[in-house]
């Protein structure tokens, strides 16, 4: 039975009781082509989310052939597939979208200051159709296996549809939050109703009206649609293992007169932005929470909760450095969410105990609140966990709680799980899985010794999640474009880092992380989330710039730390065709915490 197809279907099998639970994938039926062999290639780029199309762009503004394959029927990455009720952004729209065409950012216009999944998946599809990628990108089609051909130079690239495609570069732009983490739940195959995944939702929708939903998890994802779940439920039960430090978004329509005021001076605040640890622009107050008295800094707080969304750690500037003073944040937060929640029960269970912000901060619209509903009930699983599923509902701790559907907000294998669905393997019959075991190794986040040509934009080891995602994505596919135009130039065959350089970054990421309060607890950050992964913190913490500069002199040296085969061995700085634009000067005073992490480590 495919609830995919019509909501109503979904009602029907309840009433029928008689459909087996299945993770709902959110692709349709794909359509019919003939497999493509013996294609030689440019490129070929994994994914056509924001990273694949500005790629697929860039590479073919320098007249590089290349194919863009992608698993899913539309472009978009994560905004094609997190269809959940309440999916949006966190950061600001104005700040979420590309900058690399001027008249891109002045003929778009976003409708509120938090854009929802719908509009941000709209945007991609302009983006797609503005700049023609489509006809280079081939939908419905996984690439399952890359092997790197050592004497040829290049990949052979198959996929589930049978192509087997070479190409010089082999570039990932898999995204970091794409492959969803599913746990294994005792007896889930009992259920008798549907299990539905938050980063797989069904593209029609799910109409929960009427039904008895549980909610497994309370990350971004859960925190999103639990206040709209519950709208349509006729009871919800949501299934909390941590709980979870959420600030309100106070999201808003943007009018006209905001629009043409922000759009006046887009490009200083693209510039602003880049200067910033989180590569978006937003008020910082670099003064430190432990020299402000205890009503100044309630005052601050109170400020900073009215802004709302992530800004609000940027109250003070030692948050996520000092522990005492970050205990004067948490205490802030648990007081405003005694202060919504009425059952002083439920919301002692929904106060964390955990750093504020050590886990992906949240932003909500009317979370806490939620909770105050009669029909929602919150279900402490973090001493006794989920036992089973059982044909009517989820069992914990000997009590069974009858359900008609279930939702897995349980988030993702982060940063390398997309990598690991693909078998890569490069010189010496090495896999990434091989060599990534003790956790990812890759100079920059960019690149990995033993996968020569070989690309990842916003690998691990960058600064990827811990920015602006769009950002990120372009600052990497712009010195991308960079670096294969300067290999053309220069005749090189492959370009691979060295083993020293990498693990000297490697060595540098980790050292970082350990000054900022975030590697301090469990979370996707860390890979702990899922079971058996190594406890490495994967992106890096530095602060945007601070990378951006690494990423320049890198390439101003001629490579430094990459060995080019093929070509003269003159380390000649390469013609700079789209870098330019991310050589923003570091004012050390603004990209505080981060500058702060960075002084108090050596740099690399
Ligand atoms: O996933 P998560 P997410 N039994 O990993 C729980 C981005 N994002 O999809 O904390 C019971 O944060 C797990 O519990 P615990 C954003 O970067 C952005 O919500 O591991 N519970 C946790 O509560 C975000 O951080 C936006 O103890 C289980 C939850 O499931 C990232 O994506 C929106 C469990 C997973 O939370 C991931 O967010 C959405 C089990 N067996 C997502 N297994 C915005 O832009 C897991 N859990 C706003």
């Amino acid at each position: 039975m495919d609830f995919r197809a019509n909501p109503a279907t979904l009602a029907n099998a309840i009433a029928s009781r008689e459909t087996t639970p299945i993770m709902m994938a959110g692709t349709a039926t794909r359509p019919e082509r003939p497999a493509e062999v013996g294609m030689v290639l440019d490129a070929v780029v994994v994914g056509a989310g924001f990273a694949g199309m500005y790629m697929l762009h860039r590479l073919r503004g320098l007249g590089f052939s290349a194919r863009v394959f992608e698993a899913g029927g539309g472009v978009g990455g994560t905004w094609y597939w997190n269809r959940y009720p309440g999916a949006r952004c966190d950061v600001e729209s104005m700040q979420y979208s590309f900058s690399f065409s001027e008249e891109l950012d002045q003929q778009w216009n976003w409708s509120e200051k938090y854009a929802p999944q719908p509009e941000i998946l709209c945007y991609a599809n302009h983006v797609a159709d503005r700049f023609d990628l489509r006809r280079h990108i081939v939908f419905d089609t996984r690439v399952t296996a890359a092997t790197f051909d050592e004497d040829a130079k290049c990949w052979l690239i198959e996929t589930d549809r049978g192509d087997r495609v070479s190409a010089k570069f082999l570039i990932m732009a898999v995204g970091c939050l794409s492959a969803p983490n599913r746990p294994r739940f005792s007896g889930i195959e009992d259920f008798r109703g549907p299990v539905y995944h938050t980063g797989e939702w069904p593209h029609e929708g799910v109409d929960f009206t009427g039904l008895r939903v549980g909610v497994i998890g309370t990350g971004s994802s859960a925190v999103q649609s639990i206040p709209i779940i519950a709208q349509q439920a006729s009871s919800l039960t949501v299934f909390q293992r941590t709980a979870t430090w959420s600030v309100p978004a106070w999201n808003e329509k943007l009018t006209p007169e905001y629009l043409q005021a922000a759009k006046a001076d887009y490009p200083a605040l693209r510039a602003k932005a880049r200067a910033r640890p989180t590569g978006f622009y937003f008020p910082y107050n670099l003064k430190p929470a432990l020299e402000a008295s205890a009503e100044e800094r309630d005052q601050q707080y109170e400020e900073a909760w009215a802004r709302g969304g992530l800004p609000f750690l940027g109250a003070y500037g030692d948050l996520l450095f000092e522990k005492a003073a970050n205990d004067t944040i948490a205490d802030f937060a648990r007081a405003k969410i005694r202060g919504i929640v009425k059952d002083p029960a439920t919301a002692e269970l929904l106060c964390p105990d955990n750093v504020f912000g050590c886990k992906r901060l949240c932003v909500d619209t009317g979370y806490f609140e939620t909770y105050n509903m009669p029909h929602v009930k919150l279900v402490d699983v973090s001493r006794t966990p989920i036992e089973r599923f059982t044909a009517d509902g989820i069992e914990v701790n000997g009590i069974e709680y009858r359900l008609d559907a279930v939702v897995c907000a349980t988030g993702f294998a982060a940063m390398t799980g997309s990598f690991d669905k693909i078998r890569i393997t490069g010189r010496n019959s090495l896999t990434l899985a091989e060599k990534w075991r003790a956790g990812p190794r890759a100079y920059l986040g960019i690149a990995s010794v033993g996968f020569p040509n070989l690309f990842m934009i916003t690998g691990p080891g960058s600064p990827s999640v811990l920015a602006s995602m769009i950002q990120a994505i372009e600052q990497h596919v712009d010195w991308l474009a960079d670096c294969i135009g300067h290999m053309r130039d220069v005749g090189a065959t492959s370009i691979e880092p060295t083993p020293r350089d990498e693990d000297a970054w490697v060595e540098h990421v980790n050292d970082v992380s350990t000054v900022s309060l975030r590697s301090t607890c469990s979370s996707w950050y860390v890979g702990t989330n899922i079971a058996g992964r190594p406890r490495v913190f994967m992106p890096y913490i530095g602060g945007f710039p601070v990378y951006v500069q690494k990423c320049n002199e890198v390439m101003s040296g001629g490579f430094d730390g990459f060995v080019l085969e093929g070509a003269p061995a003159s380390n000649a700085a390469p013609q700079v065709r789209y870098t330019e634009r991310w050589r923003v000067p570091i004012d050390i005073e603004v990209i505080s915490p981060a500058a702060l992490a960075a002084r108090r480590v050596p740099m690399v």
